[in-house]
């Protein structure tokens, strides 16, 4: 129940933008785990997932989104946009994310949403860790600026932190005084199982060049500890759309599955805070991003 005499402050603030503005990277940073997965290639994230800060005096529940994208008309594209537009809905505060020294027409889209939006709207404008010379960069913000009405517009890079004591003080803003949402260790809405999926799919997403990785997914067949073992063992089942994608994933002799493979596991058992087996099997599905029902059986559901 609400205590209106309550100092502490809970509420969600979603992060928007378009595809690589480093949304994902920006959520993980201020929440200071790594519960959303990036890449330097659009589409890395998929779902709308929750990333939960909770501190003595306030909650923040960010929902990280699939960067708003134009074009694309398979079943994965309509589903992506729907997560993405979803968050705009019941949230207290919009941050909307740009790039420094870059804005395209997929950013103009999203920037036209939130101009239609009662929420408040606070633009980070990140990576300017890339200008040494930051007076370069004004002619970008107050052209920035122009587009939406805007509660703060704060230069940030997600790498560095630059910025991020603005963000959160522009966050408390706009916090409703509220009880907390969640339990104080609740981190994220999703299951251990979902954020074991994605870290594989996050080894594909990182290794591949373009031909496979928008072709790719992962399911978990497998996730169960062996206690006589005292170990996990997950088997994540790589699927893709064509047989030649499958020798790509896999690599010559096996070393490109290999290394993913090692890379996932280190990041699984820092996630299960456990020792960890992993098996990665590789399988030709054709067309399940374009097939609803494949897509929905695969865990892309709402
Ligand atoms: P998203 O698609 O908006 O979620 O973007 P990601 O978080 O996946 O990031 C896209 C790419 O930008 C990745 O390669 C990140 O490492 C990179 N990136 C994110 N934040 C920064 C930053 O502050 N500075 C620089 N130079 N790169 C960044
Ligand atoms: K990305
Ligand atoms: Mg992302």
């Amino acid at each position: 129940e609400m205590d209106a005499t309550t100092d502490y402050q809970a509420g969600f603030v979603a992060v928007i933008g378009r595809p690589n503005v480093g949304k994902s990277t920006i959520m993980n940073s201020l929440i200071g785990q790594k519960l959303s997965i990036t890449s330097p290639k659009p589409q890395t994230t998929r779902h709308r997932i929750h990333g939960i800060l909770t501190t003595d005096r306030f909650q923040v529940v960010f929902v990280d989104t699939p960067g708003m994208h134009l074009g694309g008309q398979k079943s994965i594209n309509r589903y992506m946009n729907r997560a993405a537009n979803s968050a705009f809905g019941d949230v207290d505060l919009v941050l909307f994310v740009v790039e420094a020294g870059r804005w395209t027409k997929e950013d103009q889209a999203v920037a036209d949403k939130c101009r239609n939006l009662d929420v408040p709207v606070v633009i980070l404008v990140n990576k300017v860790d890339k200008f040494k010379d930051k007076t370069e960069l004004f002619p970008f913000l107050q052209k920035v600026g122009d587009q939406v009405a805007f509660e703060a517009l704060i230069p940030i890079s997600a790498y560095t932190k630059s910025g991020f004591e603005q963000v959160q003080a522009e966050i408390l803003k706009h916090l409703p005084q509220q009880d907390a949402i969640f339990p104080e260790d609740y981190i994220t809405d999703r299951s251990t199982r979902f954020l074991a999926a994605e870290i594989v799919r996050e080894k594909l997403m990182r290794a591949l060049g373009d031909e496979v990785p928008y072709g790719a997914t992962v399911e978990i067949e497998q996730f169960a500890f062996n206690e006589e073992e005292g170990r996990w063992h997950i088997n994540a089942l790589i699927l893709v759309e064509r047989p030649g994608q499958k020798q790509i994933v896999i690599g010559k002799k096996g070393e490109q599955i290999k290394q993913m493979g090692i890379q996932a596991r280190k990041d699984l058992m820092h996630l299960l805070d456990s020792r960890v087996h992993l098996e990665l099997w590789v399988k030709v599905k054709e067309n399940w991003s374009d097939d609803d029902r494949a897509l929905a059986s695969l865990g892309y559901t709402e």
